[in-house]
């Protein structure tokens, strides 16, 4: 039997690309998006779309049996920056949303899960850099302790009942195409924006705040990949560490002026530095280069340059 997909959280920054890369290689018809939002014209035009809230367990399963899903893709969260805002609603969603699909998975409804977890599980008293897969994790966020107590789930249900879930610890992800909301990274995102629009941007990090980070081409190729090894390649059934690129906000500046020479940064550091000080500069993600070959292709100057590119294209 051939696989069927649900894609829980389509509408968001990476649900969005994902989705669409999902339907070139699975078929459209065979990639669901779902969200408690309609997403943009080319996902409600290009496949199945359903109305979903990731949190309720009923609703998934009807899906689940409308379509006879085998797959689900878990990315509807809530960032870091905005859960500190919203503690409650924030845990709620993450945590109910996976025990949802992990309760589905051990009932049989489905073969496989993907989800995603974060560099916020890592906190003040981790090794900043070349942070190992495994290490102290004391995460201060309420985003951060979700995304650990969610890994520890994950771990829980594939040892205890054999369910195949796998989940990457993605950096700040950087996309031209679909913009983030309510992270700590965001800032990478509207840099590019605000640098074709207006020349200029204030940042809400100051200049020397390295944090790790990706371009979403290889975010999204390294979900696929890990959702396509061999069940015996995925030994970390936690989450694996995952890396590209790191950078601090001067850095980047100095890349976009290359391409935009009157460019001009500013820094007005806001709740988010205290998030961003608490988060390693670097990560090793040699275990995810091992079990399944993982390989990042794009560095600060070639996203950057591609972009560009793209956003003066299409803008
Ligand atoms: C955020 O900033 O909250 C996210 C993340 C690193 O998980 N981009």
């Amino acid at each position: 039997m051939s696989d069927t997909l649900l894609i829980l959280g389509a509408s968001g920054q990476i649900g969005n690309e994902l989705t669409q890369k999902l339907r070139e290689i699975y078929g459209n018809k065979n990639v669901i998006a779902s969200d408690i939002r309609e997403g943009n014209e080319e996902m409600m035009n290009s496949g199945p779309f359903e109305l979903i809230d990731a949190t309720n367990k009923v609703q998934i399963l009807k899906v689940i049996k409308k379509y006879n899903i085998t797959q689900v893709y878990l990315l509807a969260a809530m960032l870091s920056a905005t859960a500190e805002q919203y503690p409650q609603k924030a845990w709620n969603l993450n945590m109910n949303s996976l025990l949802a699909v992990l309760g589905l998975a051990k009932e049989k409804h489905i073969q496989q899960i993907y989800w995603p977890s974060s560099i916020a599980v890592f906190g003040a008293t981790t090794p900043k850099e070349n942070t190992p897969q495994n290490t102290i994790m004391e995460p201060s966020t309420v985003y951060g302790i979700s995304k650990l107590a969610g890994e520890f789930w994950c771990n829980y249900y594939h040892d205890k009942y054999g369910v195949d879930v796998r989940s990457l610890r993605y950096p700040g992800i950087i996309s031209w195409k679909s913009k983030p909301g309510g992270g700590t990274t965001d800032y990478a995102v509207d840099i590019y924006f605000k640098a074709l629009k207006e020349e200029k941007y204030t940042c809400f990090l100051s200049e020397n705040t390295r944090l790790p980070m990706m371009y979403m081409d290889d975010a999204v190729d390294a979900t696929i990949q890990l959702m396509q090894a061999k069940s015996s390649q995925v030994k970390v059934r936690t989450g694996y560490n995952l890396a590209a690129m790191s950078f601090t906000p001067k850095e980047i500046a100095t890349q976009i002026k290359k391409h935009i020479p009157d460019f001009e940064i500013s820094y007005q550091p806001d709740f988010r530095q205290q998030i961003a000080d608490s988060w390693p500069q670097s990560i090793d993600d040699s275990k995810a280069r091992e079990d399944w070959n993982w390989q990042h292709q794009f560095d600060l100057a070639s996203m950057t340059k591609d972009i560009i590119l793209n956003l003066k294209k299409h803008q």
